[in-house]
C-alpha cells in the first residue's frame, strides 16, 4: 500500500457559532482521502496554542484565510511525498516549520487540521477505523462515560447562571447505549420541567438549556429532580459534574459568583460544600488558571474523592501538566486537541497524565463542526470519559452518533465506567 501524501488542500467552513474554521483534505497516492475540521473555544485558556484569525473586515475579524493559505502554500510543499504512517514525523515537520512556541506563525488551526486529516487519510488507506490507529494509553479501546452538559451558563449562554456547565454523568450502567439513552431521557424530562415552570427552553452553545437561575444550588436541585422523575437513581446511576470555568469570573484575585466576591479558599470551600450536598463526581476549572495556590488548596480538600479536572489550567500541554503534578494540583486533565495543536502532542500529554495517575477527559469545544474525530480519540486511548455537550444540536450529536456506530464494533458493554462504580 502506498501511504505517501499526494495532495494537501485547505478551505474554510463554518462552525456552530457561524464563525469560519479550517478544514483540510489530505489525499494519499493510493487515492485515500482524509478530511478533518478544527473546533474553536469561547472560554479559552491564556496559554492555548494560537488560533490564527485574519483580524480584517470580513467575518468581523474572524476569517481564517491566512491559516488556509498557510496550509495550501507552505505546509503542503513540506509534507507532500512524506509517509502518512509516520504521524509523529508529520507533526514534527509542522511544528518545526512553524518554529514558534505557540504555533502562532502558521496557526494552530492550520497545523491541527493537517495533523488530524493525516490520521484520517491513513485510516482510509489501511481500512482501519481511526480509533484503531490511536495508542491505547489507558487500555484496550473502550466506550467512554458521556459527560452531558444539559444546562449552560457563563460564556456559553446569555442567562444569569455563573457556572458554565452542569453535566449529568450516567455511569451506573453496564452498557454505553443504556447510559446515553438515560442521559437523553433526563434531558427531555428537564425540558418539560422547565417549560411547566414557565422557564426558557432555548438552548445554549453546547445544546444545554439556558434558563435564568440565580444560584447553582437551584440548578442542581432542578437537575436532581429531573433525574429522579426520569426514573433514575441520582448518585447510583447518574451523578453530576460541573465546569465552573472559574477564570471567566476571576477578577482582581476574587471570584465574582452569584453576586458575592469570594477569595480562593472561600471559592474552594463553596465547591467542597456543593460536592458534599450533591452527588458531584467531577469539577472542572473550579478555580482560575492563574490561581495555583487555590488549586492546591482545593485538591488537598477533596482531591481524594472528587475528580478535579484542569482545562484552562493545563491547556492540554505536557509542560504545564507537569507543573500541576509537581505542585499537587488537580487529579485529571481535560483533553482538547486544539489547545495544543497536534495529535502527537495530545497523545504525549495523555501519556504523562496516565503515568501519574491523572485521568483524562476528552472534550469538544463550544464552537464545533460535524467532525467526530474526538469520538475516536476517546475510544482509542480508552480514557473512559468524553464531554461533548447535550444530546442536541448536530455538531454535538455528531460525536454521540459516531460513538453509537463505534459501539457496534467494540461492543456496547465494553463501557469504561469502572472509576465511578461504588
Ligand atoms: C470548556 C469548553 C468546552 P470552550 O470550557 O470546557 O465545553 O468551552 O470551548 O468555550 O473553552
Ligand atoms: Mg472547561
Amino acid at each position: 500500500m502506498n501511504n505517501k501524501i499526494k495532495n494537501v488542500f485547505a478551505r474554510y467552513i463554518l462552525d456552530s457559532r457561524a464563525n469560519p474554521t479550517v478544514e483540510v483534505e489530505i489525499t494519499l497516492e493510493d487515492g485515500s482521502l482524509g478530511r478533518a475540521a478544527v473546533p474553536s473555544g469561547a472560554s479559552t485558556g491564556k496559554l492555548e496554542a494560537h488560533e490564527l484569525r485574519d483580524e480584517s473586515k470580513e467575518f468581523n475579524g474572524k476569517g481564517v484565510s491566512k491559516a488556509v493559505q498557510n496550509v495550501n502554500r507552505v505546509v503542503s510543499d513540506a509534507i507532500i511525498g512524506k509517509d502518512a504512517k509516520d504521524q509523529a514525523e508529520i507533526d514534527k515537520i509542522l511544528i518545526d516549520l512553524d518554529g514558534s512556541e505557540n504555533k502562532s506563525t502558521l496557526g494552530a488551526n492550520a497545523i491541527l487540521a493537517v495533523s488530524m486529516a493525516n490520521l484520517v487519510a491513513l485510516s482510509k488507506s489501511s481500512k482501519k477505523h481511526i480509533y484503531e490507529l490511536i495508542p491505547n494509553i489507558y487500555g484496550e479501546p473502550s466506550l467512554p462515560v458521556p459527560f452531558m452538559n444539559i444546562l449552560n451558563g457563563g460564556a456559553h449562554a446569555d442567562n444569569s447562571v455563573d457556572i458554565q456547565e452542569f453535566m449529568i454523568v450516567p455511569h451506573g450502567f453496564s452498557d454505553f447505549n443504556d447510559a446515553l439513552r438515560s442521559g437523553v431521557e433526563v434531558y427531555h424530562t428537564l425540558k418539560t420541567r422547565l417549560k411547566d415552570k414557565g422557564l426558557a427552553t432555548n438552548v445554549g452553545d453546547e445544546g444545554g438549556f439556558a434558563p435564568n437561575y440565580s444560584s447553582s444550588k437551584e440548578v442542581l436541585d432542578e437537575i436532581m429532580l429531573a433525574i429522579a422523575e426520569a426514573g433514575y437513581k441520582p448518585g447510583d446511576e447518574i451523578s453530576l459534574a460541573l465546569d465552573a470555568a472559574a477564570s471567566e469570573f476571576y477578577k482582581n484575585n476574587m471570584y465574582h459568583i452569584e453576586g458575592n466576591p469570594l477569595s480562593n479558599t472561600e471559592m474552594a470551600d463553596y465547591l467542597v460544600e456543593l460536592s458534599n450536598s450533591y452527588p458531584i463526581v467531577s469539577i472542572e476549572d473550579g478555580l482560575a488558571e492563574d490561581d495555583w495556590e487555590g488549586w492546591k488548596y482545593l485538591t488537598s480538600k477533596i482531591g481524594d474523592t472528587v475528580q478535579l479536572v484542569g482545562d484552562d489550567l493545563f491547556v492540554t500541554q505536557e509542560k504545564i501538566l507537569q507543573k500541576g503534578i509537581d505542585d499537587n494540583c488537580a487529579n485529571s486533565i481535560l483533553i482538547k486537541v486544539n489547545q495544543v495543536g497536534s495529535i502527537s502532542e495530545t497523545i504525549e500529554t495523555m501519556k504523562l497524565a496516565k503515568d501519574n495517575n491523572y485521568t483524562s477527559m476528552v472534550s469538544h469545544r463550544s464552537g464545533e463542526t460535524e467532525d467526530a474525530f474526538i469520538s475516536h480519540l476517546v475510544v482509542g486511548t480508552s480514557s473512559g470519559q468524553i464531554k461533548t455537550g447535550a444530546p442536541a444540536r448536530g455538531e454535538r450529536t455528531a460525536k454521540y452518533n459516531e460513538l453509537l456506530r463505534i459501539s457496534e464494533q467494540v461492543g456496547s458493554t465494553n463501557f469504561n465506567n469502572k472509576k465511578w462504580q461504588k
